[in-house]
């Protein structure tokens, strides 16, 4: 079945994009965490980071590239990305996304 973020993707169900290009789209998350939260997620389908595979160091970092771009545009200077790896870790979309979230004072270590 698909994840609510391939049918995103796939232009199934709206989503508040503020970025996108031939490997990712970022959108706005819709249970902010902050005043600024967007998702930054790959168009291909991988469900966690350690499910990504040998040639996909490229699309990787393109993520994270994104994820800084995002972050400028939306006028932030401190912010936190962030990468939920399985369901013990709060991973709840089985599809691979680096949360941007800013805006506010974030306290260290992350619950
Ligand atoms: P994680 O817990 O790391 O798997 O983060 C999943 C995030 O996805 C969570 O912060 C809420 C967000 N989310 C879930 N469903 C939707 C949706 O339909 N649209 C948007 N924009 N965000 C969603």
């Amino acid at each position: 079945m698909a994840t609510i973020f391939k049918r995103i993707l796939d232009g199934e169900i709206p989503a508040d994009v503020v970025y996108e290009d031939d490997d990712c789209l970022a959108f706005r998350d819709i249970n902010p965490a902050a005043p600024t939260h967007i998702l930054v997620i790959p168009r291909k389908e991988i469900a966690r980071v350690d499910a990504a595979e040998d040639g996909d160091e490229a699309l990787l970092g393109h993520l994270l590239r994104v994820a800084g771009l995002v972050a400028r545009q939306e006028g932030l200077s401190g912010f936190r990305l962030v990468i939920n790896n399985g369901a013990s870790a709060g991973q709840t979309v089985f599809h691979l996304h680096v949360h941007v979230i800013g805006g506010r004072s974030l306290a260290w270590p992350p619950g």
